[in-house]
């Protein structure tokens, strides 16, 4: 009954190894640091055609990419933990919106923001405009989530789903915390909740340490 993630220090598996430590299902983590080179891509390629991480292969030894799919997977596999909204629930319409949106609107720019070159060669005074407008793309969308939700202690309300997890890790990244902070004040504090759950301290502490310039 082990999962088995393959993910990445303070990547897209950072919300699922969040949700299987909060559901306590045994899971082990193979390591593939794949936004760091195109070795460690061709390396998980044989687990997940397009070369990214997370991918889950659940008990059954079924193989899931796509972070949103597998978090929402993991809710309705364990729904004793109270992850999600069930459906039929009034916050479901909610709670699938912003998992997509997190997911489609937000998390998919990192393929262009992490190797601009992907998309505009060699030419580097275009990759510095792919920076800055996909950071400034990811800030909008971070404003856009913040008018169109009304956050309590989580973003849903009082209780905690896998969409605090997904919001909390993917705000890191950049455009980092100060500016997320600034373009979605009410959503920043849900995300210095979730920071700061106690049953996740020693996790954030090994998986995803607040250090550095992640605040920016
Ligand atoms: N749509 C995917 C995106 C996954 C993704 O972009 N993962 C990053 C790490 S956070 C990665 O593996 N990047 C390497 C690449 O795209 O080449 C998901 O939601 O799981």
């Amino acid at each position: 009954m082990t999962y088995i993630v393959y993910g990445a220090l303070g990547s897209g598996s950072i919300p699922v190894e969040a949700a299987l430590t909060l559901i306590g299902a045994p899971y082990r983590v193979e390591e593939f640091v794949t936004y760091a080179s195109e070795a460690e891509r061709a390396r998980i390629a044989p687990h997940n055609p397009m070369r990214q991480v997370p991918a889950l292969v659940t008990p059954e030894g079924e193989t899931i990419t796509e972070s949103a799919a597998i978090l929402l997977w993991l809710t309705e596999r364990h729904p004793e933990a109270g992850l999600a909204p069930p459906p039929g629930d009034p916050r479901r319409g909610r709670f699938l919106r912003w998992m997509a949106f997190i997911s489609a609107e937000i998390y998919a720019l990192y393929w262009v923001r992490d190797v601009p070159s992907r998309l505009v060669g060699d030419d580097a005074a275009a990759q510095t405009q792919i920076k800055l407008r996909t950071q400034e793309r990811i800030a909008a969308c971070w404003g856009v989530m913040e008018s169109q939700t009304d956050p309590g202690r989580f973003v849903l309300g009082a209780e905690l789903s896998v969409l605090d997890l997904y919001m909390a890790v993917v705000s890191r990244w950049r455009p980092l915390r100060r500016r997320f902070h600034e373009v979605a004040p009410r959503l920043g504090q849900v995300a210095r909740r979730v920071d700061a759950l106690p049953e996740l301290a020693e996790f954030w502490a090994r998986r995803f340490p607040f250090e550095g310039d992640y605040m920016g």
